[in-house]
């Protein structure tokens, strides 16, 4: 079956892994995950409302940094989305930026469900020792990851092709799957669908 991404339902916020849903698909399987990763800021909430097609379901960071917790959606009542808390704002507490390591590894090493991790990366910058670090995360786990490079409207059409070269080359990986995404252009939403459920499928047989 494809995923349409449709009826998007918000599941639940959670801290730690006792707090991670219980979640039965349509054959009454425990439902495979799909993670989105990135920076603060660098678009994670307004892509997933842009994949949902719902406008106010993911509450985009008026506070950027402050949510510091994983929060739960499900589309085709199949699969679940994971917005997890980002990294990297400059003023977010040191109590909370400690928290955030063992959050997020706990999540990424721990959880058998999740199939493919949504590294969210904006076009405009280039990767930081925290970037780095989280692809290592990425890359020492079993997980599918797909570069979705955001917010490819701030750049000049002309400039796309070059920047994302040197953001592969600086990641040092070169054959990462990666797509060009813009909530605001309404660019990418088909293509990432589209690498899902090709990432998907063998999951399936
Ligand atoms: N121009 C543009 N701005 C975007 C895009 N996606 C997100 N933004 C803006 O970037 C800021 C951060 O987005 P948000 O989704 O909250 O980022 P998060 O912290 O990663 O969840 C908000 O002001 C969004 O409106 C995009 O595709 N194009
Ligand atoms: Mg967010």
């Amino acid at each position: 079956m494809k995923y349409l991404f449709k009826n998007a339902k918000f599941i639940k916020t959670a801290l730690q892994p006792k707090d991670y849903p219980h979640l039965l698909g349509l054959k009454e399987q425990q439902m495979s995950e799909i993670a989105v990763a990135g920076r603060s800021n660098v678009g994670k909430s307004t892509l997933l409302n842009h994949l949902f097609q719902r406008k106010g379901l993911v509450k985009t960071s008026s506070t950027p940094g402050k949510t510091q917790a994983l929060n739960y959606f499900t589309v085709d009542d199949d699969l679940a989305l994971v917005d997890l808390p980002g990294y990297g704002y400059a003023n977010v507490p040191q109590s909370v930026r400690r928290k955030w390591g063992p959050m997020v590894q706990a999540y990424l090493n721990g959880r058998e469900l999740l199939k493919i991790v949504l590294f969210l990366f904006d076009i405009r910058r280039m990767p930081n020792a925290d970037d780095f670090q989280m692809v290592e995360w990425l890359l020492q786990s079993e997980i599918a990851v797909i570069l979705v490079i955001t917010k490819v409207d701030k750049v000049k059409k002309n400039q796309i092709k070059a920047q994302t070269e040197k953001i592969l080359q600086a990641f040092n990986v070169e054959n990462l799957y990666h797509v060009h995404y813009s909530a605001t252009k309404n660019v990418g939403r088909k293509e990432l669908i589209s690498m899902i459920n090709d990432a998907m499928h063998g999951e399936d047989e």
